[in-house]
């Protein structure tokens, strides 16, 4: 067992080193060639089997205790990402051919029909009485982050630049007020970060909450994430791994979803578009559906999102 841990050590430091997710680990562990190549012990056939259960089941609790809730510290490659996601089943995404849009949803009907089928479904209502509507935008979070410094907690959240360029949420927070007002021969924006900084989401959740129609025993995430930008940009094509589903509330201007199911389901489901305008809550399951947005023109857009068990 020493030598299965040792090498299980070996492997998580040279994955790291590598810039692999590490949040990934563990899907990334059930891969074929993975453990061919890399742990299987060189001996009787059997013997390798029962050292490769031994090491992928203790693989599996070793990465599970350590990473549970834990945010992704190093982004794993995209293409490698993809290479190792397990194949889908496609009945998540077989009958779906429109986006149904609700209102006044009852979170046990919610639970029943969409929460766990992995979606897209937009619901109307949810941010009616939220004010994040009215006060967020660029000069809001500029503030909130100014007037908490550069804090240790807020600094190991999870940034994503897109086309930008910028290193941290602080960088994006920084730009002159031309360039946020998009001014002909400014270059365009679009970011995105998580929240896990608690006094930060204190302070930003007093303008949201939780929205009603959740099935009523599921747990909202305590780290929210916040995606901004102007039109033209948006995210690019990927599929995530954060295995649960989650939910996006447009509070500004209009972003156009564009859904791919796996490669696995290209014959049996179905491409699709929906536009998410403002006040709408799109939910889906991003770790099923591939996903690309893309900012409407008009309002800078400005989410709110978690993921919810
Ligand atoms: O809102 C966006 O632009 C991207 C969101 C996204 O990738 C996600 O919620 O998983
Ligand atoms: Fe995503």
């Amino acid at each position: 067992m020493d030598e299965v841990n040792e090498k299980l050590k070996n492997f998580i430091i040279n994955s790291t080193a590598s810039g692999i997710k590490l949040n990934c680990l563990p899907s990334f562990s059930r891969h074929r060639e993975w453990k061919r190549d890399n742990l299987c012990y060189k001996g009787s056939r059997l013997y390798q089997a029962i050292i490769a259960f031994l090491i992928l089941a203790a693989a599996r609790h070793y990465l599970d205790e350590l990473f549970t809730n834990e945010d992704c510290t190093i982004e794993m490659p995209h293409q490698l990402q993809k290479a190792f996601r397990p194949p889908e089943n496609c009945n998540f995404c077989r009958e779906v051919r429109h986006v149904p849009r609700l209102s006044n949803v009852n979170p046990d009907e919610f639970e029943r029909i969409y929460a766990y089928t992995g979606g897209p479904v937009i619901v109307a209502d949810a941010t009616v009485n939220w004010t994040a509507t009215k006060y967020f935008d660029y000069w809001f979070f500029k503030d909130v982050y100014q007037t908490y410094g550069r804090r240790k907690s807020a600094a190991r959240c999870q940034f994503f630049p897109y086309r930008t360029g910028f290193r941290n949420i602080y960088e994006a927070l920084n730009l002159s007020e031309a360039r946020v007002n998009y001014e002909p021969g400014q270059e365009p924006w679009y970011f995105g970060w998580s929240n896990c900084d608690p006094e930060i989401v204190k302070v930003l959740r007093q303008h949201y909450g939780r929205p009603y129609f959740l099935p009523r025993a599921s747990e909202n995430n305590p780290v929210d994430w916040v995606f901004m930008g102007g039109t033209g940009l948006g995210a690019h094509m990927h599929v995530d791994n954060v295995r649960l589903p989650s939910w996006q509330s447009q509070l500004k201007g209009a972003k156009e979803w564009i859904l791919a199911p796996p490669p696995e389901c290209y014959y049996s489901c179905n491409f699709l578009t929906v536009v998410v305008r403002t006040g709408d809550t799109i939910v889906l399951d991003t770790n099923k559906w591939y996903h690309r947005t893309n900012v409407l023109s008009g309002e800078i857009s400005i989410t709110v999102g978690a993921e919810y068990d």
